[in-house]
């Protein structure tokens, strides 16, 4: 087999034969291992995995290159770069039976699916299975590591500067988001190599049905991105490919592409099997990269007997490490509630919320003190989104006079691209920055949302507790003035169902400084939601969203609702008052209406709507028996909805009525027609109709 392949080989191998030994044994540890799972697939396929038979050559000599000062990002065929990095098949086979003990997720994500955070290794943050989903995440570390280069923060690695590599399946190179990690990587020239390695399939599909062109061809649509085409089988040719551009980049910090061609000789997954629709197997076995490193080693000097003693003692090893990972512990049933939320220093609520002598500012100026007092304490703090650069300051003024004290590498504009703005915070947060990103609208969250719930809600859990995603995503949210139908809308229902992530709703500046403060020294991702209505007060009726500015110690806990309001204690103990449980705006619907109910309605504003105040939820509702909630959302399926059905579950009891809800009219949309968009929303008179019909319970 070695001969056959030797006198095809160009007879002039550059790798030193240390190296290509070391690939030999772990390219036949790869293959071993793959044909371990195979010959047991009745056992090892109980849960779903790929390996990476065929693609072993470009994966090894990105692994067996990489340093612990260096990132990346290996997709699910990848467990060559695994070995290559120096992870163990023991370390590896205890994933495959999602073992308590593998490294990466303790038993919660699949085979090759790795998160690392060891002293001596390359780290790589959290890999979900959604491809190409990592190119946003992984062009966020390389943004991170230019940002700590930039600003004086990062350590001296005498010229060995870290590399950041991403690598991706041909067919994931057609998800859009990864053209928003190459136009980053591109404009902003990140030190980082996108590896493509391409094996002509998506599953079933192949080339010609999927693309255009390949990533070569694509990638000269990104300006300032070189390419390096490769035969990603040949190990000598990968090895030196890598070796030139790993050293350019780290001198010149600048993007690659390696675009690697290989064969695919295993399955697409354990469960999706190659005899069932592949036509090219024996085309494919002609290019294996394991006869070519064969050749390549007795070129240098390995003689056939050391090979054959090597594989032989391969073979009995993986067996044994095979017996000792299937036998080893299952994670403990009570672990599934371990790291749903890393815990945070914020818990009370402390500094001064009124300090004397200083006048009521409007809350969008709140948000802004916040961040300055933050950024000017914090070099790792930072602000990116649409329009927030010096220019503008944010189409709300919002980070107005930012870029300006702080400079345009830390306050600065991004392109067009949500996904981009939340996904990179997953990046950041792992390299040890601490990012404000903004999303310009609430409406425009959802071409965001994949990363937030792929990727930046998951990553702390599926790490098993070593990658938290620190971050403050804050998004402008409400109708306001006829905003029309993509200006408008209320996302927290949605952004409440997406466990990971904190979710919190100031209704004033005060709380808004306050909670800003808690996200910011919060381990988690915290989304702010803030309304556009309550921004500068000139509603009638919201003049309470301005407040006077808390010093600058001043800090509100996520999670802690807060009463606004307390109806009087003879109304309660006899049964003739209820509390109204709401936030944002339907704080001020909720005040202006109770004017007619005097002494006899309590309001209680959530602030934060994940997680909730449930003491302070049940306290309330049991003691007044009545509940309403105001939600300017529409109703059916909603967060306020699922609320409602909490409170009557744990209340029922002390309840004396139904749970009443407010909120808007349940339409697709909100419209523009002034007329059409007050008929839909909530307001003062509808809230206090619904409490004259909740009083006379
Ligand atoms: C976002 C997303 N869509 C679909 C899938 C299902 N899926 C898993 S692998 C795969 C094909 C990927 O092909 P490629 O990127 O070329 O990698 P290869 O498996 O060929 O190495 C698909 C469609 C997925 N995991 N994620
Ligand atoms: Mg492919």
């Amino acid at each position: 087999m070695g001969d056959t392949v030797a006198k095809s080989t160009k007879l002039s191998v550059k790798t030193d034969k240390k190296t290509l030994l070391r690939g030999l044994e772990l390219m036949c540890t790869a293959k071993t291992l793959a044909e371990k799972y195979e010959a047991n697939k009745e056992i090892t396929a109980k849960y779903v995995h790929a390996t990476s038979r065929g693609h072993e050559a470009i994966q090894l000599a990105v692994g067996l290159q990489l340093k612990p000062q260096d990132w990346v990002a290996p997709y699910y065929r990848d467990d060559s770069i695994l070995l290559g990095i120096g992870m163990t098949p023991y370390e590896l086979m205890l994933q495959v039976f999602a073992k308590k003990d593998d490294p990466f997720s303790g038993g919660r994500t699949y085979y090759s699916h790795p998160s690392l955070n060891r002293e001596d290794m390359p780290k790589i943050p959290h890999q979900s299975s959604a491809t190409g989903m990592q190119a946003i995440p992984t062009t966020g570390v390389a943004m991170g590591i230019q940002y700590k280069e930039k600003q004086g923060l990062a350590p001296d690695y005498k010229g060995e500067n870290p590399v950041v590599v991403c690598s991706l399946g041909d067919a994931s190179c057609t998800e859009g988001e990864v053209s928003e990690a190459l136009q980053m990587a591109a404009l902003k020239q990140y030190p980082m190599v996108f590896l493509v390695q391409d094996n002509g399939w998506d599953i079933s599909a192949n080339a010609a049905e999927t693309r255009a062109q390949d990533i070569t061809k694509y990638a000269q649509g990104f300006n300032g991105i070189e390419v390096r085409t490769i035969d990603g089988s040949d190990f000598d040719l990968s090895f030196q490919t890598v070796k030139e551009v790993f050293e350019i980049i780290r001198k010149e910090r600048r993007p690659f592409i390696i675009h690697a061609k290989v064969p695919l000789l295993g399955h697409h997954t354990s469960g999706v099997r190659k005899e069932w629709y592949r036509d090219d197997l024996e085309e494919a076995a002609t290019r294996d990269p394991y006869p070519k490193l064969i050749a390549q080693a007795k070129e240098a000097g390995i003689d056939e007997s050391a090979i054959k003693s090597l594989e032989t003692t391969i073979a009995s090893y993986i067996d044994e490490e095979y017996t000792k990972a299937l036998n080893a512990e299952d994670p403990k049933p009570e672990s599934v509630t371990d790291f749903i939320f890393a815990p945070t220093p914020i818990t009370e609520e402390k500094g001064i919320r009124e300090p004397k002598g200083k006048k009521k500012t409007v809350m969008v100026d709140s948000a802004l003190f916040a961040v300055r007092e933050l950024m000017s304490k914090h070099p790792e703090a930072l602000l990116y989104g649409q329009d927030v650069g010096g220019r503008l300051g944010g189409v709300f003024r919002e980070a107005a006079t930012l870029a300006q004290q702080f400079g345009d590498d830390r306050v600065f504009n991004t392109p067009i691209q949500e996904a981009f703005i939340i996904g990179s915070t997953v990046g950041m947060s792992a390299a040890g920055l601490k990012p404000f990103v903004e999303v310009q609208f609430a409406d425009y969250i959802w071409p965001g949302l994949n990363q937030l719930f792929t990727e930046v809600s998951r990553s702390y859990y599926l790490s098993n507790g070593k990658w938290p995603v620190s971050c403050v995503i804050r998004v402008p949210i409400g109708a306001y003035g006829s905003g029309g139908p993509y200006h408008s809308s209320s996302v927290e229902s949605v952004l409440t169902n997406i466990r990971g992530v904190k979710t919190v709703y100031p209704s004033n500046g005060a709380d808004l400084k306050g909670l800003m403060k808690a996200a910011f020294y919060d381990p988690n991702p915290v989304v702010m939601l803030e309304h556009k209505g309550l921004y500068w007060s000139k509603i009638k009726g919201t003049e309470g969203a301005m407040s006077i500015e808390p010093d600058e110690d001043y800090i509100v806990p996520i999670g802690k609702g807060r009463i606004v309001q307390e109806a009087n204690a003879d109304a309660v103990s006899n049964g003739e008052a209820c509390v109204v449980i709401t936030y944002g705006m339907g704080v001020y619907w909720a005040l202006e209406a109770a004017k007619k109910f005097e002494g006899k309605v309590s309001i209680v504003d959530l602030r934060t709507l994940h997680p909730l105040d449930f003491d302070l939820i049940n306290e309330q509702s049991a003691k007044h028996g009545k509940v309403m909630l105001v939600t300017e959302e529409s109703i059916e399926a909603s967060f306020t909805l699922g609320l409602a059905g909490r409170i009557q579950r744990d209340n029922f009891k002390q309840l004396d009525a139904p749970v009443s809800i407010v909120g808007s009219i349940d339409t697709p949309a909100i419209p523009l027609n002034s007329i059409l968009e007050a008929e839909l929303l909530p307001n003062a008179n509808k809230v206090e109709k619904a409490l004259g019909e909740l009083l006379e319970w």
